[in-house]
């Protein structure tokens, strides 16, 4: 009794009084078809971050119109088609960023969505870059790049002072069967100079399988990226010009330490500049779970027997959808995440996890009143008042929601 008595006034002295997170809802888009993948950032140059969306055949950017956060119905948010039927198949991911410092996005795509076809690349998979045009609300050009089987995650990566790289990430390798087999070729092409040329590719890796997602960063001058796979965390250095895998117990598979019987990582992001990680477990798994280790190539990482693992929740269904930040200021990063398929209780949605609340398993849902079967999600502060929004796609909701964060 004395015990629970002091882990309560512990927690309590320590917990400052903080307000419930309060964010508000605006619906960008009621009709889109399955909203695979989302970007963000200025498609313009207005200075103002756009959304950008791989919908199932289309796709497409949603202008930021500024001014005052528009809570209710769609107006504003102006929707432009970039490319449409890239490939008899769907679309699945985007990456947006600036890579030659105009603060106008460089925009890459993939398409031919086909998981099932694992032999034939000409039926499976795809990788574009899209030339901007010189009115960005017209049509882009697409560019063909090489591509491996089941193409279905992308992001710029900086791996030099003005030298960047779209390292694209598969979902399986080549003649793959119920994840077994070859191991997945990830690779790294290098942006050149003409962008209709040869983009020179650099390997990544051909180890792991079922490498449902990754996530990219940036320490002083060293790049860094994590990618969740069948195998657990892998993580990966961009180091004397090439990828050199990074020996981490601690990014392994959290799973079997828990004993749960199951294995793999379906999403995997850094929390605060990378002391832990936060993972979906396994690939379209219920459990969310915070791991960990130092990930900084800055600082030494701890020995691996200091690695705690901590389950948040197991209440999603498909879960889909991580992002990590400090949405509350408190100083130290949050979770939200979100999942696509009704649970237990017949809800699908979004929930911010703040850590260090054992009495909240199942987190703040941001708003219970609209539909979200979540598939992708990120964060940016889309108004410019200094503190994070969230923006989600729904595939069976049809739907594109902003939360803003009503923090500031
Ligand atoms: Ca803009
Ligand atoms: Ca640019
Ligand atoms: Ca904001």
């Amino acid at each position: 009794m004395k015990n629970v008595l002091f882990l309560w006034l512990v927690a309590s002295s320590s917990a400052l009084p903080q307000p419930a997170p309060k964010f508000t809802v605006q619906v960008v888009d009621s009709q889109i078809s399955i909203g695979y993948g989302l970007a963000i950032g200025d498609v313009d140059g207005d200075r103002k971050p756009d959304i950008l969306l791989a919908d199932q055949k289309e796709i497409v950017w949603y202008k930021n119109p500024g001014g005052k956060p528009l809570v209710n119905g769609t107006a504003g948010w102006k929707r432009y088609v970039m490319a449409a039927n890239l490939t008899p198949q769907d679309n699945v991911c985007i990456a947006a960023r600036d890579l030659n410092g105009d603060g106008r996005v460089e925009v890459a795509v993939g398409a031919g969505w086909n998981p099932s076809e694992t032999s034939d690349s000409t039926k499976s998979g795809a990788v574009f870059y899209l030339i901007r045009p010189q009115d960005p609300t017209q049509p882009w050009e697409p560019v063909r790049l090489p591509h491996e089987v089941t193409t279905h995650r992308m992001r710029w990566a900086k791996v030099g002072k003005d030298s960047y790289q779209l390292v694209v990430v598969p979902l399986h390798g080549l003649g793959n069967k119920n994840g077994e087999g070859k191991g997945v070729r990830i690779w790294g092409y290098e942006f050149p100079k003409n962008v209709r040329g040869t983009w020179k590719q650099h390997l990544v890796d051909s180890t792991l399988h079922l490498t449902h997602n990754f996530e990219v960063w940036e320490d002083g001058n060293t790049t860094g990226m994590i990618v969740a796979s069948k195998e657990g965390g892998q993580i990966f250095r961009w180091q004397k010009n090439k990828w050199q895998p990074v020996d981490d117990e601690s990014a392994s598979n959290a799973l079997d330490i828990l004993s749960k019987g199951v294995s793999g990582i379906g999403e995997i992001r850094r929390m605060d500049n990378g002391q832990r990680i936060a993972t979906i477990q396994p690939m379209h798994g219920n459990l969310l779970q915070i791991e960990s280790g130092f990930y900084s190539f800055r600082e030494p990482r701890k020995p691996v027997d200091e690695k705690e693992i901590t389950l948040i929740t197991d209440i999603f269904n498909q879960g889909h959808a991580l992002v990590c930040g400090d949405f509350l200021g408190l100083g130290s990063d949050q979770i939200v995440a979100g999942w696509r398929n009704p649970n237990a209780e017949g809800k699908v949605g979004v929930r911010l996890f703040k850590q260090k609340e054992p009495g909240n398993m199942e987190g703040y849902p941001l708003d219970d009143s609209v539909n979200m079967a979540c598939e992708d999600m990120q964060a940016a502060d889309l108004d410019g008042d200094g503190d994070l929004d969230l923006i989600a796609s729904g595939r069976s909701t049809h739907n594109v929601l902003i939360y803003w964060n009503q923090r500031k």
